[in-house]
């Protein structure tokens, strides 16, 4: 299925006087604060969120897996569920691989259908956390930190070979996340563990290709109950300064201990320039992998609120990637992205109308209760028409959720791949 302009057009026509009036109303005091509307919208236009490959399907956990119909089941299947998804809200431009879940067996073909729907392949992904069937090592006790040389070999070939992927298909980055720790104290030497690590990462940063990006990922438990190895942004900075000017840290907001100040982190990854890649998700207690803005909101709005402030303050800062990392148990994938990538751009929205010349101002005079005020005030600004207006300039759905439904967009799914398909991956 594909949904293309003209409908959208005719379920936008219904709603477009609503939108209009709240619209108006919104921009006209956005704009008496002194805020160029206009340049909003653009940067929300502008922002673009990549679609991980092995979320286009149900998710589960270690109890249970409860399919969803018309699952995709090959990698061209999930290109097209990304299509629909970025045809409806024009922000999911782009997917992100995982691999071996997702290898493309015609390139070419791979290529032209993304491009058809408009969508790049972003950070390529490599999994050391699984066996694979007939690899010779096993990674059960580890992958890059394993203490067995031919198991470091396999997992840094591995990555290799994953790079060698993504340039095929004009991937700029690799991602790496290490399953690997130990369950129980003693079972591990920390720095034995961590040395090898570093090793092994900068044997893959060798073959990196000059204009590509090594985003490392950390994360404080789970698989592993004990010690991860890349257990916090500390050491995959370290690591990242180990490696070289191309690698860099990449937060996932599950991968925190509770109460972690996420948004420190963020300022002090930018500014020393380093922060190099962002997965979205919400939780409540781990890496729950939730919808998001679903649990968290506001967290997540201060979030964007250092991440804007290091877009438009630190030049030293690449223009971070950005992707959405959950996992869908119970509500249909799709809507569930469309849910997450609404969230995101409202929090991000909230973050740009932001008044930071004031609130430095009230910073310096050590104002604190006028700083809050200015952060709230952003914050509990209604600013859905801002994103509905961004999403109707690029040809999108006033309303993504309504959209999908009317369009009957699971009905057709599930008649063209009927009951039983199952997506690949995790
Ligand atoms: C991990 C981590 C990685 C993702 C895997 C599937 O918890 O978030 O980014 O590749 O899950
Ligand atoms: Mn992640
Ligand atoms: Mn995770």
């Amino acid at each position: 299925m594909r949904i293309d302009k003209n409908q959208l057009g005719e379920a936008n026509q219904k709603q477009i006087d609503g939108h209009n009036e709240h619209f108006d109303f919104l921009a006209n005091s956005i704009t008496k604060k002194g805020k160029d509307i206009d340049a909003i919208i653009k940067k929300l236009e502008d922002f673009q969120i990549a679609i991980p490959s092995w979320a286009l399907g149900a998710g589960g956990t270690r109890f249970g897996r409860f399919g969803f119909q018309g699952e995709p089941s090959t990698l061209e299947l999930k290109i097209d569920d990304v299509g629909l998804i970025h045809a409806l809200t024009q922000s999911a431009g782009a997917i992100s691989l995982h691999i071996p879940w997702d290898v493309p067996t015609d390139y070419n073909a791979i290529k032209d259908l993304a491009n058809s729907h408009d969508i790049l392949f972003d950070a390529v992904n490599s999994n050391t956390f699984q066996d694979q069937k007939n690899s010779k090592e096993s990674y059960k006790f580890g992958s890059l930190s394993s203490t067995s040389k031919a198991a470091r070999e396999q997992a840094v070939a591995h990555n290799i070979e994953v790079i060698k992927i993504g340039e095929k298909l004009g991937s700029k980055s690799l991602t790496v996340w290490l399953a690997d720790g130990s369950n129980f104290p003693g079972q591990s030497n920390f720095q034995t563990a961590l040395q090898n690590t570093e090793d092994s990462l900068k044997e893959i940063y060798k073959t990196l290709p000059e204009d590509w990006k090594l985003f490392i990922e950390y994360k404080p438990y789970e698989p592993n109950f004990y010690s991860t190895v890349i257990q916090d942004w500390g050491t995959s900075f370290m690591l990242a300064n180990a490696c070289g000017e191309k690698a860099y840290t990449l937060v996932d907001l599950g991968h925190h201990l509770p109460n972690a100040n996420i948004e420190q982190i963020v300022s002090t990854l930018m500014l020393k320039g380093k922060l190099g890649g962002f997965h979205f998700n919400d939780s409540k207690y781990g890496d729950d992998d939730l919808t998001v803005g679903s649990v968290k909101p506001y967290a997540l709005f201060l979030i964007f609120n250092a991440l804007v402030y290091g877009m438009e303050n630190n030049p030293q800062n690449p223009y971070p990637a950005w992707m959405i990392d959950a996992s869908h148990n119970i509500k249909d994938p799709l809507e569930d992205l469309i849910q997450s990538l609404e969230a995101i751009q409202e929090a991000h929205a909230k973050a740009l109308l932001v008044d930071q010349k004031l609130l430095t101002e009230a910073q310096l005079n050590h104002d604190v209760v006028k700083c809050q005020e200015i952060i709230q005030d952003a914050y509990r600004t209604d600013v859905r028409p801002l994103l509905e207006k961004a999403r109707l300039n690029q040809g999108g759905a006033l309303s993504p959720i309504k959209a999908y439904r009317s369009l009957k967009v699971r009905e057709n799914l599930i008649k063209e791949r009927g009951a039983n398909s199952v997506a690949s991956g995790l």
